[in-house]
């Protein structure tokens, strides 16, 4: 699953990046300069998140598309994701939690689109919880010389070309997949550069703590509900921080399970499948993890809309096929 070629821990993303990119004989460099362009953004982002004082913290004073009050920290990190893909060039279309229709940057011979959102869990900067950001790359479909279409955009997981995330907390995390296993990079502010730290990242097959909003369990899934009592049984530990990157972040590296599945308030669960749920499914799957909707494979959906919904379990696999047994009792 993961490349034979190991590099060392120390190794700047940049060299690592350039010295994968020989694993793909074919490459031209387009998906490598993307991955630059978004770890660009993001030592921007967290520059912004660093520094956050009273003209950067709290709402921005209007809701986003789901309906969501927008903080002002949120407009800054999809201003500052936009402008780094629209200047560089590879990208022809984006897809942001914080903007209701697709966003096209005018490279229309750009192979790439991106699906992102730009700062989830926002609502925690103002009590200095870690938040994220979480992003898909895709080919597109449409031939060049015009803007990426709806149907670029609404690809299935399973075509993913990259995925990752970052993690703004004690320190900056990027954590990407590109098919060949998942690696992660710390930033260092001092140098302005990422470097490897979290080489051919594997998730535990197994773990002992589970992360969801139980203050939902009376609208869960029966199965749900079921699974969550024998965790209770083999007394698990619950750590559930309201920052799904934060939460899955900690899960890949110990071994855990997060789960947001349907409730009363979210009939199809609270997450997005195009720029949530597919990327996290992308990389843990790359991890050796697995996830689903409870059932069913995230990466195997087929996407009808740009901001859709869908329940999520993600983590370390035999506790998603556990949660698979309760639910198909
Ligand atoms: P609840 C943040 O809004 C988010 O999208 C995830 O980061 C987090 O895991 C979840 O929602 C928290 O939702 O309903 O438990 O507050």
């Amino acid at each position: 699953m993961n490349d034979a070629l190991a590099l060392p821990v120390g190794t700047t993303l940049d060299r690592f990046i350039m010295k994968k990119q020989e694993d793909f004989p074919y490459a031209t460099g387009e998906l490598s300069q993307l991955l630059r362009d978004m770890a660009l953004a993001a030592k921007i982002v967290s520059r912004e998140i660093t520094r956050a004082d009273q003209d950067t913290l709290g709402s921005y004073g209007e809701q986003n598309v789901q309906g969501e009050e927008q903080q002002k920290l949120d407009i800054i990190a999809n201003i500052r994701f936009v402008r780094a893909l629209r200047n560089g060039g590879e990208v022809c279309t984006i897809v942001s939690e914080e903007e209701e229709d697709i966003i096209h940057t005018g490279n229309k011979n750009a192979k790439y689109i991106v699906a992102m959102d730009p700062l989830d869990g926002s609502s925690n900067i103002s009590v200095n919880i870690p938040i994220g950001t979480i992003f898909s790359i895709y080919r597109r479909l449409s031939d060049g010389g015009q803007d990426g279409t709806l149907e670029d955009c609404l690809q299935q997981g399973t075509q993913q070309a990259a995925a990752g995330y970052i993690l703004y907390g004690a320190s900056t995390i990027l954590v990407y997949t590109t098919g060949r296993g998942v690696n992660g990079f710390t930033y260092e502010p001092s140098l302005g550069e990422f470097f490897l730290s979290h080489p051919d990242i594997t998730i535990p097959t197994g773990g002992k703590q589970y992360s969801c909003n139980d203050a939902n369990v009376s609208n869960f899934p029966l199965g749900i509900q079921n699974y969550l009592a024998f965790c209770r049984e083999q007394k698990y530990s619950s750590r559930y921080i309201g920052s799904l990157v934060a939460d899955f972040h900690r899960n890949l590296l110990k071994g855990g399970i997060y789960f947001y599945p349907a409730s009363a308030k979210n009939k199809t669960g609270k997450l997005r499948l195009l720029y949530e749920c597919n990327p996290l499914a992308f990389i843990a799957e790359q991890a050796g993890g697995q996830a689903t909707d409870g059932i069913d494979r995230i990466l195997d959906k087929v996407p009808t809309e740009l901001h859709e919904r869908c329940p999520l379990v993600i983590g370390s696999s035999e506790m998603i096929e556990k949660v698979k047994k309760y639910m198909t009792l």
